[in-house]
């Protein structure tokens, strides 16, 4: 016991250690190498999928850590056609605009290799779009309390959704239409849930085509002192 002060309201960690090293190396190479192969997909076809994977990747997203273990997110899983339809005629109106004159050109010379602009076709072809919001507050005892770290902890959660769902045989985008207050006001979330990121959920096109990126080498991305 690391403290006495760790009796109430505490259990016993259920930790396994991997033995031996080699096991866990193999599982490191395993995990990066699946990890490697996610891609960014702009190009869905329609085909459904199963709604319990939807729900299984929310609720491993739903495992990331968060500030002061207030699990500040929602998760809005849109299905409804109508709804979709609504959803894209707003985010193309936005991009429309910050497409045209609100992205200064050194911006929309950084997307120029991504391929974008404002069309969105995404967003009524891919089956789900799950629409992730970031909790800024709660009410407790008739008072407002803020959320902590909330904005980390979200990230955190996309991250672990984005590898849960790529684990499971689907393509995700990370969509960020801007300004993305219309999702609050479709989707008829409160003030306090403010949105973060709308990621259409599926399979990609047969012919879809992405970027040729390459990633960071370990020089690039790590120091070590
Ligand atoms: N939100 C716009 C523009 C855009 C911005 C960034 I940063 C990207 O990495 C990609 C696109 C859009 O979705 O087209």
């Amino acid at each position: 016991m690391g403290s006495e002060s760790k009796n109430e309201g505490f259990i016993a960690l259920d930790f396994a250690r991997i033995e031996p090293a080699e096991e866990q190396i193999r599982r490191a190479n395993e995990f990066f190498e699946n990890l490697n192969k996610r891609r960014t997909v702009r190009d869905f076809i329609d085909e459904p999928i199963p709604f319990e994977l939807i729900e299984k990747a929310i609720l491993t997203a739903g495992t990331a850590p968060s500030g002061a273990h207030m699990q500040p997110w929602r998760f809005v899983v849109v299905r409804d056609p109508e709804i979709k339809a609504k959803i894209k005629e707003a985010a193309e109106k936005e991009e429309y605009e910050s497409y045209h004159g609100r992205m200064p050109a050194r911006w929309l010379r950084r997307l120029a290799p991504i391929g974008t602009d404002e069309n969105k076709p995404f967003l009524t072809i891919a089956p789900y779009l799950i629409v992730v919001f970031r909790i800024t507050s709660i009410e407790e005892n008739g008072e407002t309390e803020p959320t902590y770290y909330s904005q980390e902890s979200v990230g955190i959660a996309v991250g672990i959704l984005l590898a849960a769902l790529h684990n499971m045989g689907l393509a995700t985008l990370t969509h960020t239409p801007s300004p993305m207050k219309f999702l609050q006001e479709i989707l008829e979330r409160p003030r306090n849930e403010v949105p973060y990121v709308l990621i259409p959920v599926g399979y990609p096109a047969p012919d879809a085509r992405v970027p040729d990126f390459k990633r960071k080498d370990i020089k690039e991305i790590m120091s070590v002192i």
